[in-house]
């Protein structure tokens, strides 16, 4: 109960910060995106991680003041990263309850145009869940960002309930195949193979691009990468940082 008057204060104080995970080229290792990541640095105990308030956020509805913060944030960083390097862009993860209010769309079309950020340079991460959940308003919302030429990813492809009907209908530009399958390619699991393998064929015929997410050896690069992904995330490509470190590693040192 304390730590929800702790988080309603968070947000007011500054007490948010982001940290951005590198999204790359699997043939070139080149950094084409970043998934921006919310923390809360809490006054007395540190640095908290997503798991520790995003529930009570959800609960609270202060999931929305802490996703419009962090649409914004997200866009002003990229905006100041296609200064060093033109064509990135960046992703939120939006919660769930976010989708249902009509005015996600203002808050995106502030978020960009404040910054001057060509909508192409923001993706919208929704999950499955969220999506079967999603009325018929929610899918003209979504048809409505996606006009506006907002990119939409589904985040954790394949955990949900997944109906395949609904990919007919989600505007979607691309899947995440979620890091439970990526895990188990290291172990030369032919089921987690077949799955990565369909997930990205499938993804092909729906002209949808591919993450493979939670890339974290040389082998599951290899896999990812023979099976034909065009994009990976994970420890093997960087760990969530600081914006000025994601730029700073980018940027020729010498
Ligand atoms: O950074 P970490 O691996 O702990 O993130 C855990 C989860 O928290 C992510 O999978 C993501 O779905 C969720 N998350 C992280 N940042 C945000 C955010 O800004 N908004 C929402 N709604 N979820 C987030
Ligand atoms: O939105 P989503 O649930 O996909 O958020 C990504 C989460 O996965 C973040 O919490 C991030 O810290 C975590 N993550 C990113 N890369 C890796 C990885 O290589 N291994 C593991 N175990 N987790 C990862
Ligand atoms: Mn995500
Ligand atoms: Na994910």
């Amino acid at each position: 109960a304390e730590l929800i008057a702790d988080l309603r204060r968070a947000v007011d104080e500054g007490q948010l910060l982001m940290e951005f995970q590198p999204i790359v080229d699997l043939a070139t290792g080149t950094v084409r995106s970043a998934e921006a990541l919310v923390r809360w640095r809490h006054p007395r105990l540190g640095v908290l991680p997503p798991a520790r308030f995003l529930p009570l956020a959800e609960e609270t509805g202060l999931i929305l003041a802490i996703d419009r913060w962090v649409i914004h944030e997200a866009c002003r960083a990229a905006a100041t990263w296609r200064r060093h390097v033109p064509e990135v862009t960046v992703a939120v993860n939006i919660a769930a309850a976010h989708l249902r209010r009509p005015d996600l769309i203002a808050t995106v079309t502030e978020a960009v145009g404040a910054v001057g950020l060509p909508p192409r340079a923001l993706t919208l991460e929704l999950t499955e869940s969220a999506l079967i959940e999603g009325s018929e308003a929610v899918l003209d919302r979504l048809t409505q960002l996606r006009d506006l030429g907002i990119r939409i990813a589904i985040d954790d492809f394949g955990t949900g309930y997944s109906s395949l009907s609904y990919l007919h209908r989600i505007p979607a530009t691309e899947l995440k195949i979620d890091r439970s399958f990526v895990s188990r390619l290291d172990a030369d699991d032919a089921r987690a193979y077949a799955t990565v393998e369909m997930v990205n064929r499938l993804a092909g015929a729906f002209d949808l691009a591919v993450v493979a997410e939670g890339v974290e050896t040389g082998s599951q690069h290899a896999a990812v990468t023979a099976i034909g992904c065009l994009h990976g995330q994970g420890w093997r490509y960087g760990r969530p940082v600081a914006l000025s470190e994601l730029l700073h590693a980018l940027t020729p040192v010498d």
